[in-house]
């Protein structure tokens, strides 16, 4: 499980060193389009296209899901809308499918940009034949073997203590993996999360937390969820240090999250790293109006300005090569005939069989589970 295998080509080289701790969130490009420090040289407009395409991807995504949701074709949906260059500048600041990624509920983006396919995706959520887990997961918390991308729990902040565990393994094998673990704001109220921390830091090892710090919490704002003036400062009592970035960004987040993830890899020991973004959706299909009960329509906007796919558009206009209307229309139903088609895809495979429930655990299943099948059979004979 641990042995070595070829980095992927998206690995960033060595940035040059980036400070911990700064007030403000780190920034290469600013919101109108415009490069704020020097552009290193590996942002050609060939990249930055490749960016803006698998950021549009994932924003069309979330809208399609949502409609899923709402023909009542799955039953679950989180958004990372808002929320694109934080997920796609990670997946290319680790080595993927070499490095292990200990994800949170709202990570599908970064799976799709590390090449989790789409189809595996889609069938999670709608929980069909084609589904790995054969829709024995609640929808929308997939996995992927392939990429070393765990499966997703919602439990808040439970993939942390496994997550320096699983650093610890790769230390101690001495391997040249690092583990990367992601989480919301509010997972870092929980006692997972700093023991978790504490643990990594203890037994430095190669981990590399990213703190998505979309400023909510469902309905609690980040003022309420921590006496702290910010995430990454926390950092401090673990011995590790913390750095702080503008996740609308996709520059900046690649510069400081390819950075540190280097950093940990060279044996240096845990890091943290901040995105400060926005998630611009509801929290989850369970969140129905959030502008209503707990947040205004004024901050949603302030936060749809600095949008991050926006910006990716005004940096490729400002180096000369825009992204016309036409393009980004084809990019968009492009997505969606995609979509279309995989969900008929997966549809065609049925619905997995209840027995299902009761195999791939035992290789004898137990009396009490023989029982429960049982039960579970003389329903169903009863429904015909
Ligand atoms: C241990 C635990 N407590 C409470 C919940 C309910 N819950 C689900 S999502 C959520 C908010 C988490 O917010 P954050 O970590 O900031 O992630 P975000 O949803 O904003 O991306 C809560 C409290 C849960 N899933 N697990
Ligand atoms: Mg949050």
């Amino acid at each position: 499980m641990m042995t070595a295998s070829p980095s992927s080509p998206t690995t960033l080289p060595l940035a040059s060193p980036i400070e911990p701790f700064s007030p403000e969130p780190l920034r290469w490009v600013a919101e109108d389009g415009r490069p704020v420090r020097d552009l290193p040289a590996r942002y050609t407009p060939e990249l930055l296209r490749e960016l803006h395409r698998e950021m549009v991807r994932a924003r069309e995504f979330d809208r399609k899901l949502v409609t899923l949701l709402r023909q009542g074709r799955t039953t679950f949906y989180a958004q990372s809308s808002g929320m694109e260059a934080t997920q796609v500048g990670l997946a290319r600041s680790i080595r993927v499918g070499h490095d292990w990624v200990w994800p949170y509920y709202r990570d599908h983006t970064l799976g799709l940009a590390m090449g989790v396919p789409m189809i595996d995706l889609i069938s999670q959520c709608l929980g069909t034949n084609s589904d790995l887990c054969k829709g024995r997961q609640m929808p929308h918390h997939f996995g992927s073997a392939s990429k070393n991308f765990v499966s997703i729990s919602s439990s808040i902040a439970s993939q942390v203590p496994p997550a320096a565990g699983n650093a610890m393994a790769q230390k101690y094998l001495g391997t040249d993996e690092i583990t990367l673990c992601t989480f919301g704001d509010g997972a870092t109220s929980e006692g997972d999360w700093h023991a978790g921390l504490n643990m990594a830091g203890a037994a430095k090892a190669p981990a590399l937390f990213v703190c998505e710090n979309n400023q909510w919490a469902i309905s609690t704002n980040l003022a309420a969820q921590t006496a702290s003036p910010n995430i990454h400062i926390k950092a401090k009592a673990y011995g590790m240090p913390g750095f702080y970035v503008d996740g609308n960004d996709i520059v900046a987040v690649m510069e400081v999250c390819g950075y540190a993830a280097e950093w940990v890899r060279a044996g240096n020991g845990p890091a943290l790293v901040e995105c400060l973004t926005y998630r611009v959706g509801s929290h989850s299909n369970a969140d129905a109006d959030a502008e209503k009960n707990y947040r205004t329509r004024d901050e949603v906007n302030s936060w749809l300005a600095r949008d991050p796919i926006a910006r990716v558009e005004g940096l490729l206009a400002h180096l000369g090569h825009p992204v016309d209307a036409e393009e980004r229309a084809d990019l968009i139903s492009a997505v969606h005939r995609a979509v279309d088609a995989d969900v008929l895809k997966a549809e065609a495979t049925g619905q997995p069989d209840w027995r299902i429930m009761f195999e791939d655990v035992y290789a004898d299943t137990p009396p009490h589970l023989r029982e429960q099948a049982a039960f579970v059979r003389a329903e169903m004979e009863g429904q015909k």
